[in-house]
């Protein structure tokens, strides 16, 4: 066993209380950054002796060697068992059932989520706890003082193993147990879903595109959606997991996922289009001419899950992150079950799974998932959107318009503006917080503000607060603005502006959204001073 030296903080410059670290891959690659990280994190749980870890990842650039690493970490911090995924592949939904499943103590996921990957793109680990889920604030917390202080961490000196054989394996006194990725996730599926009903579903013809953006989920894909429910080859496009995803941004929106956008809204346009990114967690649903947003579909879904054999009993609550929109209230309102309203990110969805109090979690950014893991999880989604569509033999249009009929929509849209200058990015938000209470009465670009305030959330099982959680605006009208800065960008800032106008039962449902929420925008845009203060004139995502 080595014990290194090291001297570099990596965290330096890392928002404490985001779930992992997300950074230039070539930031990792430095001597001593991952091993850092990851000794931190053994240190912050009291130690590895002893413990059982599942390790994998998306198999995206400097994986294999990453998971080599961590692997001899374990090894000479004492762990007992490390479960690995085959060729060091693990779907984030995957590795977190393999960590409840196996009742271990956690696990290391090796991803940069839905950013590009490659030498010059991202990197990222982060740490999820035993109940499978993305490490609390109090974890993540103590992993970022532990990385302020560490000086030392321990290797062992010994071989590499060869990831690509399934089974048992030795690497010092660590039991490595290599496993089939799929298998274990795909039968927790099968115990959830009536996969005979959409069996029947493609056998009666019913066609489908799932775009796994060359990242992990392909093989997750192929194996559920072709082999076992006889969806025909061809169905998963780009299916082959790839170091760079094929050079592409693999993030399942409108605008990543283009190809798809334009299959779903040509002639030739399949019954059903689907898509998931880097790791697996989020999901994109399309119908045939139709985008569905997150929002929409976290309702859709809440009103719809009775349909499948997992929640025939009904739901405990639905939780939503605040950003997203109000869509989901309205179904719970109706269901008679609790909703909740988070902050940003999935760990806050963490206690209220555990405590039973939501079934059904969701965020506008593309994250759908239940109590079956305690991630998010894309393919999780699409194969309940399957279950729906095969139970209630309606197309994904006619669903839409008779859930609009019957809640009324929330018209949706987040406006990113990408790699700013966090000094600009620092200036909008705290002009804008200090005239907070001064908003109510006063008109922006023809709205009058109605409401402001700064988001925290008090969690209703641990009684933890966290403030400073999002600007937020209600307009007359039935319009709100929410502003945030991202806290998974790599460059610069992100900031996100969340646009969301109600259109209530018998309104008209079906204006291009743009157009319904330009008064929103224009208002929003006029009181932050947006304009000016990021010089910017238009988002550069918008989805
Ligand atoms: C973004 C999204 C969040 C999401 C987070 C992590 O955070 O807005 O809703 O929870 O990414 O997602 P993933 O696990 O797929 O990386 P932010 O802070 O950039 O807005």
């Amino acid at each position: 066993m080595t014990v290194e030296t090291v001297s570099t903080n990596p965290v330096e410059g890392q928002k404490p209380g985001t779930s992992g670290l997300r950074k230039k891959t070539r930031v990792f690659m430095q001597p001593g950054y991952l091993e850092n990280f990851v000794q931190s994190v053994f240190n912050a749980i009291g130690g590895a002796r002893g413990k059982t870890f599942v390790v994998g990842g998306d198999g995206r650039f400097f994986n294999r060697e990453a998971i080599q690493t961590i692997l001899k970490m374990a090894a000479a911090n004492g762990a007992k068992r490390v479960i690995v995924g085959q060729n060091g592949l693990l779907s984030t939904p995957a590795a977190s059932h393999l960590i409840r499943l196996n009742e271990t103590d956690g696990g290391l996921i090796l991803s940069a989520s839905h950013n590009p990957g490659g030498i010059d793109e991202d990197f990222g680990v982060k740490f999820n706890t035993p109940n499978g889920g993305p490490a609390p604030e109090g974890v993540t917390n103590a992993i970022f003082e532990q990385t302020t202080k560490i000086d030392e961490y321990a290797i062992l000196d010994a071989p590499e193993i060869d990831l690509a054989i399934i089974g048992a394996h030795m690497l010092g006194n660590l039991d490595v147990d290599v496993v089939d990725p799929v298998s274990d996730y795909r039968a927790l599926m099968e115990s959830l879903f009536d996969f005979d009903a959409i069996r029947a579903l493609f056998a009666s013809g019913f066609t489908m595109r799932f775009d796994a953006m060359h990242a992990i989920t392909g093989p997750y894909a192929a194996s559920v959606l072709e082999n076992a429910l006889g969806a025909p080859e061809g169905t998963v496009l780009n299916g082959v997991p790839l170091e760079d995803f094929g050079g592409g941004h693999p993030d399942p929106n409108p605008v990543w996922a283009k190809p798809l956008m334009d299959t779903m809204m040509s002639d030739t346009a399949p019954d059903f289009g689907a898509a998931s990114d880097g790791d697996g967690d989020r999901n994109m649903i399309v119908g045939r001419g139709l985008y569905v947003t997150p929002s929409d579909s976290l309702a859709v879904l809440a009103a719809n899950a009775h349909l499948a054999p997992g929640y025939t009993d009904g739901l405990a609550g639905v939780a939503r992150s605040m950003p997203t929109s109000g869509a989901s209230d309205r179904v719970a309102a109706k269901l008679g079950i609790a909703s909740f309203e988070t902050p940003t990110g999935w760990k806050f969805f963490g206690n209220l799974l555990d405590a039973g109090k939501a079934t059904i979690c969701g965020e506008e950014s593309a994250g759908t998932g239940s109590d079956h893991v305690r991630e998010k999880d894309g393919l999780w989604a699409v194969l309940l959107w399957l279950n729906i569509l095969a139970a209630r033999k309606d197309s994904v249009a006619e669903i839409m318009v008779d859930h609009w009929a019957t809640y009324g929509r929330n018209y949706y849209s987040r406006h990113d503006y990408e790699a700013v200058p966090t000094d600009a990015a620092n200036t909008l938000m705290s002009d804008l917080r200090a005239k907070l209470s001064d908003l109510p009465g006063q008109s922006f670009a023809e709205l009058t503000v109605e409401a402001a305030d700064e988001f925290s959330y008090r969690d209703p099982v641990d009684d933890s607060l966290s403030e400073n959680q999002g600007l937020r605006i209600w307009y007359e009208g039935g319009s709100r603005a929410v502003l945030r800065l991202s806290g998974t960008g790599t460059e610069g800032a992100t900031l996100r502006v969340y646009l969301e106008q109600y259109a209530p039962q018998g309104a008209d449902h079906f204006q291009d959204a743009q157009v319904a929420l330009a008064a929103v925008r224009d208002a929003t845009a006029e009181v932050s001073r947006m304009q000016t203060l990021l010089d910017r004139t238009s988002p550069d995502v918008v989805t």
